[in-house]
């Protein structure tokens, strides 16, 4: 069984991901990292976890090396609003740390899982059904890193032969780990607020699309692309993939069905407003479906009615 290292584990995707592999293919062959210690409060179990900044490149070197690493989920990243507050940082994290991930991998033989993201897209995408191949002209720090990414990551497949593969997530919505600073948190924050207190104030404006998918799929999805036969593979770095498409009164009205004196209303960021209308309303994810079988499982109503259930567990008991 070639061993796995995960870098961003403890954030909302690798959490979930930490276990999911781990259950896959056995802890002992699951290795998390993050630029933090994990804590008690951290949902990952099991699996050996060592402190790791991706900015530092002896450090990922040393790692691997050390546990014959073959194949790497590289998560550590700033999302779209942590990334506005600090380009410096997210510039050196996002670009200079997944640079760091790829020298490694090509030196010792890894593949690499590096997600993109929607914010890989900018106005000038057309934002209904946006293509998998079309204009990409983002005017965030955000999206110049997921684009530079897309780039890069294909480069050392094609320079190098490494065994680079990614997608382009929509907003993950999931209850174990909040979401790291991202545009699309509001859709985590606003089933939070329904069960602590019945209303939530978005900061997006009602009619603004996006779309997002439930942490499941998000984690089937990277599992089935790693898995995939390689062959099949013509746009391995930057699948599109989405399983809903909805606004934050679409999203209220789904809770609604559930929870009948639920309100909902607005003030809006207009930093994360202006993030949200750069992003496409709904992408085209055909080529997933095509190359490697993607196929979502939740929709809006079956994601509220499990995100409900599993938060009222959480924070009721
Ligand atoms: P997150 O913010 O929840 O977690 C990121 C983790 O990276 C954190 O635990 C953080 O401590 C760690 N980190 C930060 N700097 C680091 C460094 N220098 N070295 C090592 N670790 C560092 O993010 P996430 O939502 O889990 O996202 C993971 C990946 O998926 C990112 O590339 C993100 O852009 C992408 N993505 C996420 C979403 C989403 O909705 N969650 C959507 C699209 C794409
Ligand atoms: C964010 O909002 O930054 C992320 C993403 C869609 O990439 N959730």
């Amino acid at each position: 069984m070639n061993k796995v290292l995960i870098t961003g584990s403890l954030g909302q995707i690798g959490s979930e991901l930490a276990n999911a592999l781990s259950e896959r293919y056995g802890v002992d062959n699951v290795i998390v990292s993050d630029v933090r210690a994990k804590t008690c409060d951290d949902q990952i179990s099991g699996c050996e976890c060592a402190v790791l900044d991706v900015t530092d490149p002896a450090q990922i070197a040393s790692l691997v090396k050390k546990h014959n690493i073959k194949i790497i989920y590289h998560l550590a990243a700033l999302l779209s609003a942590v990334a506005e507050a600090k380009p410096q940082t997210a510039w050196n994290v996002n670009i200079n740390g997944l640079y760091n991930i790829l020298e490694v991998a090509r030196e010792f033989g890894c593949a690499v899982f590096t997600p993109s993201s929607i914010g890989a897209f900018g106005l000038s995408t057309p934002h209904d059904k946006t293509p998998q191949e079309t204009i990409q002209r983002p005017n965030t720090m955000y999206g110049v890193t997921k684009v530079a990414g897309e780039l890069l990551c294909d480069y050392y497949h094609k320079r190098f032969g490494v065994d680079t593969r990614g997608l382009r997530y929509p907003g993950i919505i999931s209850y174990k780990t909040l979401p790291g600073g991202g545009t699309t948190d509001y859709a985590v924050e606003i089933y939070y607020e329904a069960i602590k207190s019945k209303k939530y104030t978005c900061f997006l404006k009602p009619g603004t699309y996006l779309d997002m998918m439930y942490m499941p799929d998000a984690i089937k999805a990277a599992i089935n692309l790693m898995e995939a036969d390689q062959k099949k593979l013509i746009h391995r770095n930057a699948f599109n993939v989405t399983a809903m498409s909805f606004e934050p009164d679409m999203l209220a009205a789904s809770i609604r069905k559930k929870i009948p004196d639920f309100r909902i209303d607005y003030k809006i960021d207009p930093v994360r407003q202006g993030i949200a209308e750069s992003w496409p309303n709904s992408m085209d994810d055909s080529a997933a479906r095509e190359e490697w079988g993607w196929q979502p499982e939740y929709d809006l109503e079956k994601m509220t009615e499990d995100m409900l259930t599993h938060l009222r567990e959480k924070l009721v008991g």
